[in-house]
């Protein structure tokens, strides 16, 4: 039983970035009311969605008179004013490589293979092929980035035996790998902290295939 936020998460089941909220949410175990924006629709251009998040994208989280967009923000807003149990690590350097990891994910690798810079690189006649060229390019270079980067963490989550922001930005990641076709093969501690988050609920129940708008 999830504890109410009152609060309403807009997104889209095969967002990464609102999958990274959901994820968020149940491991706090808090529930949300979710809407839907169906992107590929262009839902997300519409001019009462734009009057809430004018950026075009999802996820937004409103609360009241209160909301903010980007999944990150979100995601501390959400550790700062529910604590338990924390999304980064307590230890200060441990912290810092959990940011470096999630903006690994959101920063360098996500926003280049985003929607509307598949549907640019379309309309400059770059054929599907090409496009998932380009997006399997950038996961695997940012996936090299983060596997050589866990070499010295425990596991079995990626900063030891709690799942903390790394893996919240990391799941989302591998799901669109998978789409893309990327292979993981080379990838040992990646596929290893899915695995162990695919055991629990809140990353399962993430999961874009679970959501009430899945296609
Ligand atoms: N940095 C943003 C990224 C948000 C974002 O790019 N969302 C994607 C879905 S994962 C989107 O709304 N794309 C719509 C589009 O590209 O038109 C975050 O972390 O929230």
């Amino acid at each position: 039983m999830s504890q109410p936020t009152g609060a309403t998460l807009y997104g889209y089941f095969r967002s990464s970035a609102a999958y990274r909220v959901r994820i968020a949410l149940g491991l706090k175990g808090l529930g949300a009311s979710q809407k839907y924006i169906h992107l590929r629709k262009g839902e997300q251009t519409a001019p009462d969605y734009l009057k809430l998040n004018p950026a075009g994208l999802v996820p937004v989280w409103i609360e009241n008179d209160f909301h903010v967009s980007q999944s990150l923000a979100i995601i501390e807003y959400l550790d700062e004013t529910h604590p338990e149990p924390p999304l980064l690590p307590r230890e200060p350097r441990l912290r810092a490589i959990a940011r470096e990891i999630a903006l690994t994910v959101a920063a360098d690798i996500h926003p280049i293979g985003n929607l509307r810079v598949l549907n640019l690189l379309a309309g400059m006649g770059i054929d599907e092929a090409g496009r998932g060229a380009w997006s399997k390019h950038w996961i695997t270079l940012g996936f090299d980035a983060i596997e050589a980067r866990l070499k010295t963490t425990v596991g079995p989550f990626a900063l030891g035996d709690q799942p903390t922001l790394a893996d919240i930005c990391i799941v989302p990641q591998v799901f669109n790998a998978r789409r893309f076709g990327v292979d993981l093969a080379p990838y040992e501690r990646i596929r290893g902290l899915d695995a162990a988050a695919a055991q629990l609920e809140a990353f399962a129940a993430a999961e874009p295939g679970r959501q009430p708008d899945a296609e």
